[in-house]
C-alpha cells in the first residue's frame, strides 16, 4: 500500500502544472460577419476551407446558431454578458456598454484565469463616426469587463493593410506597412499560447478578427488569398432582386442597388472568400500550436461569428436582418476527449446563450443576471431542456438615432417569425421548404395555427425581458446619453456594483 501512494504522489509530481489545472482552458476565436455556409463542409463548391472543415469535425457544431441582434456590438454586447440585447441597452452600434454589469471577463478573471484579448471589442464607442481615434482605445478598467491581463485590441476598424492595436497607453501601435491584420493577430495568438500555457493558472483567451467584414476591395486582403478565387466565376444570389428590399435602413436608392450593389456583389464576394480562406489559413496555424504545447485535452476552442452577411439576398446588403443569411452564425466547440468530435446539434442556441453554456463546460459559477440558457449537457452527450426558439431583435438603425425598421423575430427548428414595427407587417418562412426565405406565408391559411403560436412566443419572450419594441430614436435619452454611453436598459438603470 505504502509503496502504491509513493508512487501515485510521485506520478503527480511530474504532471505538468497545466494537466492538473481544475478548470479547462478557453481559447475563443470571434470572426466578424462571416456567413454560416462559406465552409466546404456546408456544401458550398467555391470555398476551400480544409482547416474549418477539419475543426467542426472534432467539435460540437450548433447548426442553429443564431445572432441575437445580428450587428456586431450588439451581438457582442449579448456575447459578453450572456443577456439580451433589451437588457444590455446596446441597440445600435457605437455606443458605450455599461461596465457596472457581469460579464465573462469578471468570472474568468475573478476564478483564477489569466486573460488575454487580441483584437475588435466594439463595445467602447462614443461617437457616431467609428473610424474616429477618440473611441478607438479602451482604457485599463471597468469597461474591459473584466479582461486583467493581456489587452491587444481597438474598438472598431477594419483597414486590414498596416494595421494597429492599443495596449494600456492611448498609443497606436502598427504592425507595420504591408502586414496583413487577422494573420498578425493569430501570430500575436500564438505567442500568447507559449506564455500561457506555461504558468501555472488556467487561460482564457479571446480572438477577435475583424475579417472578413468589408471594405471587401481587392487591396484589403493579401494577394496570395485573392489569388486562390480570382480566377473563380461568382455570381448574384438566386433570390436576387432588381429591386431593394423597401424595409432596409440604408441602401435602398434603386439606382444604386443597380448601379452600384449588382455589379460589384460578384466582386465582393470574391474578396470576402480570399478573406474567409484567410481565416482559415490560420485557424490551422493556431490549431498546430495548440497540440504542439498538448493543449488538446484541456482546452476549450470555440469557432464563432458574430453574425452573417446578405450579399443581395432577399434584396439586402448587410446585416442587422432577421433573414437566416445575416442571423445565422457559426459556433463550434471542441474539446478533445469530452466533446464527441464531430456531432451536429440542432438547438435553437441564441447568442445569450454562450456565455452560461461555456462557464458550465468550464465549471464556474453564471451570473444570475444572465438571461441565456446552458445548453453545454447538449455538446456532452447529455439531454436538457431546449429553448423552443430563438428570439432576436433589431432595435435600430445600425449605427444612427434614426427610425426605420425595427424588428423582433422568432426563429425555431425549421420557421422564422417576424413583424416589423413601421408598419405591424409579419413575416413567416419555411426554413426547410424554403431556405432562401422568399416565400412570406403569412397569408396562407394552412399556416394559421403556427403564426398564431410564434406570436405568442415572440409576445411572451418581450414581456419577460421587459422589451417594449419602440423606434430607435425612443431609447436616446432614455437609455443613452448624449455621450452615447449606455445609462439604461430594458429592466431598469446600471447601478455601480
Ligand atoms: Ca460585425
Amino acid at each position: 500500500m505504502k509503496r502504491s501512494w509513493f508512487v501515485t504522489l510521485s506520478l503527480l509530481a511530474g504532471v505538468p502544472a497545466a494537466a492538473q489545472q481544475e478548470h479547462p482552458n478557453l481559447i475563443f476565436v470571434i470572426t466578424d460577419q462571416l456567413r454560416n455556409d462559406v465552409f466546404s463542409c456546408r456544401g458550398d463548391e467555391i470555398a476551400r476551407t480544409p482547416n474549418i472543415d477539419r475543426f467542426k469535425s472534432e467539435s460540437a457544431d450548433f447548426t442553429n446558431a443564431v445572432a441575437v441582434t445580428p450587428v456586431s456590438a450588439a451581438a457582442r454586447a449579448s456575447l459578453f454578458t450572456g443577456k439580451y440585447s433589451s437588457s444590455t441597452g446596446m441597440v445600435i452600434n457605437e455606443l458605450r456598454l455599461n461596465p457596472n454589469q457581469r460579464a465573462i471577463g469578471h468570472v474568468l478573471t475573478e476564478n483564477g484565469y489569466n486573460t488575454a484579448y487580441i483584437g475588435k471589442w466594439h463595445m467602447y464607442g462614443n461617437c457616431s463616426d467609428h473610424s474616429s481615434d477618440e473611441c478607438a482605445f479602451i482604457p485599463k478598467g471597468p469597461d474591459r469587463l473584466g479582461f486583467n491581463g493581456e489587452w491587444k485590441a481597438y474598438n472598431f476598424h477594419h483597414e486590414n493593410m498596416n494595421s494597429y492595436y492599443y495596449e494600456d497607453k492611448k498609443e497606436k501601435i502598427y504592425y507595420g506597412q504591408g502586414t496583413y491584420e487577422p494573420e498578425e493577430q493569430f501570430k500575436m495568438a500564438i505567442r500568447s499560447l507559449d506564455r500561457l500555457s506555461g504558468e501555472k493558472k488556467p487561460f482564457a483567451l479571446f480572438l477577435s478578427v475583424g475579417v472578413p467584414h468589408d471594405p471587401w476591395t481587392k487591396d484589403n486582403v493579401p494577394a496570395k488569398y485573392y489569388q486562390r478565387y480570382a480566377n473563380v466565376p461568382f455570381a448574384l444570389p438566386s433570390n436576387w432582386s432588381d429591386t431593394p428590399d423597401k424595409y432596409m435602413d440604408r441602401n435602398t436608392d434603386p439606382k444604386r442597388w443597380i448601379d452600384y450593389w449588382k455589379k460589384n456583389i460578384p466582386e465582393m464576394k470574391r474578396v470576402y472568400y480570399s478573406m474567409v480562406s484567410s481565416i482559415d489559413d490560420y485557424l490551422g496555424d493556431l490549431m498546430a500550436k495548440v497540440s504542439e504545447l498538448n493543449l488538446d485535452e484541456n482546452t476549450i476552442i470555440v469557432f464563432f461569428s458574430d453574425h452573417g452577411e446578405m450579399f443581395g439576398e432577399n434584396g439586402r446588403v448587410y446585416k442587422m436582418i432577421f433573414y437566416d443569411s445575416a442571423a445565422r452564425v457559426p459556433f463550434m466547440v471542441r474539446w478533445k476527449g469530452k466533446i464527441k468530435a464531430g456531432q451536429e446539434i440542432d438547438a435553437c442556441l441564441n447568442t445569450p446563450d454562450i456565455m452560461p453554456s461555456l462557464l458550465s463546460l468550464m465549471d464556474l459559477p453564471i451570473p444570475e443576471s444572465v438571461e441565456g440558457t446552458d445548453l453545454s449537457p447538449l455538446a456532452l452527450g447529455k439531454k436538457c431542456r431546449e429553448p423552443e426558439f430563438a428570439f432576436m431583435q433589431g432595435m435600430g438603425h445600425t449605427y444612427q438615432w434614426k427610425d426605420g425598421h425595427e424588428w423582433r423575430a422568432v426563429r425555431d427548428k425549421q420557421y422564422t417569425y417576424a413583424r416589423y414595427l413601421i408598419d405591424g407587417s409579419e413575416l413567416l418562412f419555411d426554413n426547410i421548404a424554403d431556405p432562401r426565405q422568399t416565400q412570406n406565408l403569412v397569408n396562407h391559411r394552412e399556416y394559421d395555427k403556427i403564426l398564431k403560436r410564434m406570436r405568442k412566443q415572440m409576445q411572451t419572450k418581450m414581456h419577460e425581458l421587459k422589451d417594449e419594441f419602440k423606434p430607435c430614436s425612443w431609447y436616446r435619452g432614455k437609455w443613452v446619453d448624449e455621450e452615447r454611453c449606455i445609462q439604461a436598459a430594458a429592466k431598469g438603470p446600471f447601478k455601480q456594483q
